[in-house]
């Protein structure tokens, strides 16, 4: 307690705190809802083994935020004029807590499907102004497929027994579907442009209104930094057409509801139609494939490392978390 309140003052804010609880469900960072006399803040330390350049997440925000857009919350500045305060303890970010509105973990409704597309598709259009060199990845290589599968094929060499054996079936989805790499290697050939993304457009990473379910804010922004559209785009594809949570125990709860993928195309467009190039378009529906397989090669890493990176609050939550992009890309491959 006392820690977070000096980090508080770091940030120059004098009112009395009644209240601090963790919030939030995200699998990296650790976030507290600030409640002070007259509001609320959100105070977030960030996973500094994860982001271990906070100077280009402040660097990058810095660019983001001075657009001033209506997309962000409020971020609060130390004296210096820094995003990010960093002592002993950490890195840590202070933000206007916002009250009557909500993340979705699960999809429940075709129109609140559109409303995140095209909020996360205004994303794109309104960073398409932005220099793309102006920005830099804040974990290098964060989407880089061949790099995440030569990841896991080291993690396969140092698993434990156990955790090897109980992936045998895992493992092969994950060779079956390699070729993925290739493609998209194929596509920058042809011309797909870099440009900014948010690079974790997850459904959990927006906030919409608990009054009408309109979108609100773009949240998260430690990953923002050069991309593919498709990144972002695929991203949603793989947590909205399914309403199943990423960690569903039950495998066949994983499908692909058609409205919500309907939904998903028409609000993202929607939201950035004036900026995307013909290549972009076409292929947004491999950036579902791609990122639905990234993720499962990342979580099934995870598992095999003994769960080092994502938070997790039960035993082989990984392997569930893998399990079930699998499933979602082989149901995304037979309809594409
Ligand atoms: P992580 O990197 O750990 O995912 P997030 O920035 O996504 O961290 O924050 C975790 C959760 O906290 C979000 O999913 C959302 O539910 C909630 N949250 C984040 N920012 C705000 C905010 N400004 N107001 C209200 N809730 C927020
Ligand atoms: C992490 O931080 P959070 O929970 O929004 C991860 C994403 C993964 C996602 C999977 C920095 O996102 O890349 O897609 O989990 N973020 C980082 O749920 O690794
Ligand atoms: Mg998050």
């Amino acid at each position: 307690m006392d820690e977070l309140l000096a980090v508080l003052k770091a940030f120059n804010i004098q009112e009395e705190i009644n209240k601090i609880t963790l919030f939030g469900s995200g699998h990296i960072n650790d976030t507290y809802k600030i409640d002070a006399t007259d509001k609320c803040y959100l105070l977030q330390k960030i996973n500094s083994g994860v982001f271990f350049r906070p100077e280009i997440i402040e660097e990058n925000l810095k660019i983001l935020l001075d657009c001033k857009h209506t997309l962000f919350v409020r971020h609060y500045r130390t004296p210096a004029g820094d995003i990010h305060f960093i002592n002993d303890a950490g890195i840590w970010r202070l933000t206007d807590f916002i009250s009557e509105a909500y993340s979705p973990e699960t999809t429940t409704s075709a129109t609140q499907v559109a409303e995140v597309a095209r909020g996360f598709g205004n994303f794109i259009a309104r960073t398409d102004p932005l220099s793309v060199e102006d920005f830099r990845e804040p974990i290098p290589c964060f989407h880089d497929l061949n790099k995440r599968l030569a990841a896991f094929s080291e993690a396969i060499k140092t698993a434990s027994e156990t955790r090897l054996e109980a992936s045998q079936l895992l493992i092969e989805k994950v060779k079956k579907f390699s070729r993925i790499a290739a493609q998209f290697q194929e596509l920058v050939a042809q011309g797909l442009p870099q440009r900014v993304c948010h690079n974790d457009t997850k459904l959990n990473n927006c906030l919409l209104s608990e009054a009408d379910d309109r979108f609100q804010y773009v949240i998260d922004l430690d990953t923002v930094g050069p991309g593919y559209v498709l990144f972002d785009f695929g991203d949603l594809v793989r947590t909205t057409v399914s309403a199943a949570a990423e960690n569903e125990r039950d495998e066949t709860q994983i499908n692909l509801n058609p409205a919500y993928y309907t939904a998903l195309e028409e609000g993202f467009i929607e939201g950035c139609r004036e900026v995307l190039l013909p290549i972009e378009l076409k292929n947004l529906r491999f950036g579902g494939l791609y990122m639905t397989y990234i993720i499962a090669v990342r979580f099934l890493t995870d598992y095999l490392n003994g769960d080092i990176y994502y938070k997790v609050s039960f035993e082989n939550e990984n392997h569930i978390r893998a399990r079930n992009q699998l499933r979602l890309l082989e149901i995304l491959e037979d309809c594409s």
